[in-house]
């Protein structure tokens, strides 16, 4: 009896353990988002909102590699983790340019953030870590897909 107790013990660990460690790595950007000023986006060098904030933002920037706004130089293919405290969503793009074309993903206000985009895909079907070269506000209407965040 105590030998199948055992077992029984470490099946319960074994469940256990994932879930805590899935809460543990968001409380990091839950307590960002505590800490995030209204109105506002941020990007974050690693995932679960952790590696220091690359860069925030009330407002929009077409090119996260060049020398203007909020994200500059080689803040560019470099986030990991987003987080939106604005009112609307945040459209983020692969590409550059006000032209705003090419391959996006949207991260709504209610989603709050993506503590791990590594198996999130642009519309053009690349990968988003590591790819994010611009971003905008938008209407939640304009992100249809914003299913991925997690
Ligand atoms: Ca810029
Ligand atoms: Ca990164």
């Amino acid at each position: 009896m105590p030998a199948v107790l055992a077992v029984l013990a470490l099946a319960g660990l074994g469940t256990l353990v994932p879930a805590t460690s899935a809460q543990a790595d968001n409380w990091a950007c839950n307590d960002n988002y505590t800490a995030a000023a209204y109105g506002y986006m941020y990007a974050y060098n690693d995932h679960s909102c952790h590696g220091g904030v690359i860069g925030y933002s009330s407002s929009w920037d077409s090119d996260w590699g060049n020398s203007n706004g909020p994200f500059q130089g080689t803040d560019t293919n470099k986030a990991s983790s987003i987080l939106n405290k604005g009112s609307i969503a945040v459209q983020f793009f692969n590409g550059t340019g006000q032209d705003w074309a090419g391959g996006y993903i949207c991260l709504s206000r209610n989603e709050a953030y993506a503590s791990n985009i590594a198996d999130a895909y642009f519309t053009s079907d690349v990968q988003v870590t590591d790819a994010i070269s611009s971003h905008r506000w938008v209407t939640e209407s304009k992100c249809s897909d914003d299913s991925w965040a997690t």
